[in-house]
């Protein structure tokens, strides 16, 4: 990444934005960050940031005023959860459709080089993924349309809209298809966390009340893969500094069910033979899922190399310290 260049991140206090200025500061970069989120529930705040709290990037005049003076702009913000958040939260999660279209309505207009669309493996069609286990998703599976209701469609929507103002207006863009991104400095609480947070939380909570028993939502059959938060800013940023403008899975193979998650996640916790209760009316979402990660390889040359065990590890150390330590401010993490 050119280090002249004025990045502006859209949804900087959340979770991967947070870590992706991070990398883009130690690069040498200037950002700007803005989120509607105000200062205190920020995941990460750096101090040496242009940085806009409070700030609603559905309305327009905002997107027009940060977008005034920088090359290039990362949309990486989005009203989203974990299937717990999603299936019961459709009209909201598609509301987003408007950030990513002012957004790209006045990069256009402040002539940004380069614009970045954080999308999701909620754009995949589901009719692919109703079997625990799948051949890795390609990113040509996702047509005919037929994605995650609500917010798979808004990210599909979006990831169109980008391609027609490649198309039509000339406006350089990259598109991220994440699946289920983890790691420190994420909600593990409140309704919006995703699996490997919410599981991990579960059992340091069942370990600190000797409980015996925790609960999981479906059969547990159902299978993911999990890209550790580090490597998912490494993809983001090969695919930002390539040629491609088609969207792309970022993402690792590592296809586990939720079952063989919990026992990873019992061993780094040093306990074993947690009961499952498992919930079959709480929100379960695709039975399979899986990431074919070729087009990354060929275009990106990269691939993942933290295993789940590893990035687990790291992430329940950082969820047990922030439960345990004295002053944590939970809520930080589970306001909208
Ligand atoms: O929430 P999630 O990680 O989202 O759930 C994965 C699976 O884990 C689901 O089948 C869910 O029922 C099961 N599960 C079991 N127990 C629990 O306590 C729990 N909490 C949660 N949250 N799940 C549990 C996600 C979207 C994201 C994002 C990624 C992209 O779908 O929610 O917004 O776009 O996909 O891959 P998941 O993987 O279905």
């Amino acid at each position: 990444m050119d280090k002249n260049k004025t990045i502006l991140v859209v949804g900087a206090g959340g979770f991967i934005a947070g870590h992706l200025i991070k990398r883009i500061l130690e690069n040498g970069n200037k950002v700007v960050a803005c989120d509607i989120k105000p200062k205190e529930f920020w995941f990460q705040d750096f101090d040496n940031v242009e940085n806009h709290y409070s700030m609603d990037m559905k309305d327009i005049s905002n997107c027009m005023k940060v977008t005034n003076k920088v090359n290039y702009v990362f949309n990486m913000a989005c009203n989203m959860g974990g299937m717990g958040f999603i299936e019961n939260n459709k009209a909201e999660c598609m509301q987003s459709v408007l950030i990513n279209t002012n957004l790209l309505i006045a990069s256009k207009e402040n002539k940004i080089e380069k614009y970045f669309f954080s999308s999701s493996a909620c754009a995949y069609n589901i009719s692919k993924q109703d079997k625990v286990f799948i051949e890795g998703l390609k990113e040509e599976d996702a047509y005919p349309a037929d994605p995650e209701d609500g917010y798979g469609w808004e990210k599909l929507f979006s990831e169109r809209m980008c391609r027609h103002f490649f198309e039509d207006y000339g406006i350089q863009v990259r598109i991220a298809r994440y699946h289920n991104i983890y790691g420190p400095y994420g909600t593990y609480d409140g309704g919006r966390e995703k699996a490997p947070a919410a599981l991990c939380r579960k059992v340091i909570e069942a370990k600190k009340k000797n409980a015996g028993t925790i609960d999981v939502w479906g059969d547990g059959n159902q299978t993911r893969t999990f890209l550790y938060v580090d490597e998912c800013v490494e993809g983001t940023l090969r695919l930002f500094d390539s040629n491609c403008s088609d969207p792309m899975n970022i993402g690792s193979d590592e296809q586990v069910s939720i079952n063989q998650m919990i026992e990873i996640i019992e061993n780094i916790s040093g306990i074993s033979n947690l009961k499952k209760n498992h919930q079959l009316d709480k929100p379960k979402g695709v039975r399979g899922r899986s990431s074919n990660n070729d087009f990354a390889k060929k275009v990106l040359n990269w691939s993942y190399k933290m295993s789940l065990k590893e990035g687990l590890t790291k992430t329940f150390k950082w969820i047990e310290n922030e439960m345990t330590r004295e002053g944590s401010n939970i809520s930080r993490f589970t306001k909208s």
